[in-house]
């Protein structure tokens, strides 16, 4: 399996980067980017750190890592004429980038990387600590843009624009924000080209579902990619509890390799006040009925009811052990990874147990392997071996077909969306080493 894993990230291979897979997504997305790198590290440490280099060549003056970086032509959409970011102030020169950010998971990749390359030592080891040390203020400022720009009145969840900034695109965490989404008569036409890649249209988000993506995309080019501007008039403002999760633990991962790498104090004293602050917010999350974390509607006020695996995100970043005891309990129990129809007991993106449950619809019920890969890295820090390593062994089960497909069906176990992603082979590497 980790020579196909291997080959598969090789053919991805564009020197500097990694596509996200070859036909579907044909360029370098941020939160794959940082699976990519983790995976590539176990094969060549140096390689890694020039994917997380080249991420960082598109950040944005304003600290924004984008969710796409488009180095080459091809005919993905909404591609760079739809984006029109040259309308932003805080653009970066030379490299054409969407506008919205994902998930920031990079921090905890690059862990993971320096982790590898200590137990290589000689080059590696010194290699990932001199990158971790030069780059140390661009994370900074990646953390501190989701902690300012994204949370202006500290409430502790970083607020997103666009479901696609969730990475979980179509998830049903985002049907009641979007049911307030309504695409204006000047939105401009568009050809889907999703739909030409993956056979069956019933898997996709429907037309009307994407047209209100692209109204957002609009909003966003009206307000220039101002924060103000777009809260003061976009439709969608949602307090998202995953990526508040992400960047309380990856603030205190970069806090804790930039204490013993000798960064500036003042950095890593600014990454545990946003750690803290994350945390907590993920834990006024915390439903006490379901035991769930949730996102909150910025607009009605409201939280948001949904049993999708983003509910787990107190594993993530810790902060209460009975909670985090009864979330370890609740993933692998009969609701979730236990539930009795699952081929694989990975984690499903939606509880097959909800009504929202659709076993091939994206995002809302399929397995995505990068999502177990996540929450078995997250129990194995909270001192939880049996219930990581159980997560583990079901997620390397799942890929024994070496489709390394985007997701996969949870009842019957099919290899769904497009083949040959590039994390789903870096989260198998990760997992061999
Ligand atoms: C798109 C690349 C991306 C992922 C997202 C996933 C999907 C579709 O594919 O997005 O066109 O952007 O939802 O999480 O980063 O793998």
């Amino acid at each position: 399996m980790a020579g196909r894993a291997g080959y598969v990230l090789k053919a991805n291979d564009r020197d500097t980067f990694t596509v996200a897979s070859p036909r579907l997504y044909p360029h370098m997305w941020s939160w794959d980017a940082g699976f990519v790198a983790l995976g590539i590290a176990t094969v060549s440490v140096p390689r890694a750190l020039d994917e997380l280099r080249t991420l960082l060549g598109g950040q944005w003056a304003n600290g924004m890592i984008p969710h796409i970086l488009f180095h080459t032509e091809s005919d993905y959409f909404p591609g760079p004429e739809r984006w029109r970011t040259q309308v932003a102030a805080a653009r970066p020169a030379g490299v054409l980038t969407s506008g919205i950010c994902q998930p920031p998971i990079h921090v905890i990749a690059l862990s993971r990387i320096l982790h590898d390359a200590r137990r290589k030592g000689g080059d590696d080891q010194e290699q990932a600590e001199a990158f971790v040390v030069e780059t140390f203020d661009r994370w900074l400022a990646w953390h501190r843009y989701l902690a300012t720009a994204r949370d202006p009145h500290q409430h502790g969840l970083v607020e997103i624009h666009h479901g696609w900034e969730s990475g979980m695109d179509d998830s049903p965490r985002w049907d009641a924000p979007y049911a307030n989404v309504h695409p204006g008569p000047d939105l401009p036409p568009f050809v889907r080209r999703d739909l030409a890649h993956v056979s069956d249209p019933s898997q996709r988000p429907s037309d009307t579902e994407y047209a209100r993506y692209l109204w957002l995309l609009e909003q966003k080019v009206r307000a220039r990619y101002d924060d103000v501007t777009y809260r003061a008039s976009g439709d969608f403002v949602v307090g998202d509890v995953l990526v508040s999760a992400l960047l309380a633990a990856a603030s205190d991962l970069l806090a804790d390799m930039g204490k013993e790498l000798g960064c500036p104090v003042d950095g890593v004293n600014e990454l545990r006040g946003i750690a803290r602050r994350f945390r907590s917010g993920v834990l006024r999350s915390l439903s006490p009925e379901t035991g769930l974390c949730r996102d909150l509607d910025l607009r009605t006020g409201e939280w948001l009811e949904v049993e999708s695996a983003a509910g787990f995100a107190l594993l993530i970043c810790g902060g209460d052990e009975a909670a985090i005891r009864r979330q370890r309990d609740l993933l692998l129990g009969p609701r979730w990874c236990g539930h009795s129809r699952l081929r694989w007991p990975t984690v499903p993106s939606v509880s097959p147990a909800s009504p929202d449950f659709r076993q091939r619809t994206y995002w809302r019920g399929p397995q995505w392997p990068v999502l177990n890969w996540l929450y078995a890295w997250a129990l194995n820090r909270s001192g939880e071996q049996e219930a990581a390593n159980s997560l583990r062994a079901a997620g390397l089960a799942q890929l024994v077909d070496c489709d390394f497909a985007e997701y996969y069906e949870p009842i019957t176990g099919e290899s769904l969306g497009s083949k040959d992603q590039s994390w789903t082979a870096a989260i198998a590497l990760d997992f061999l080493a």
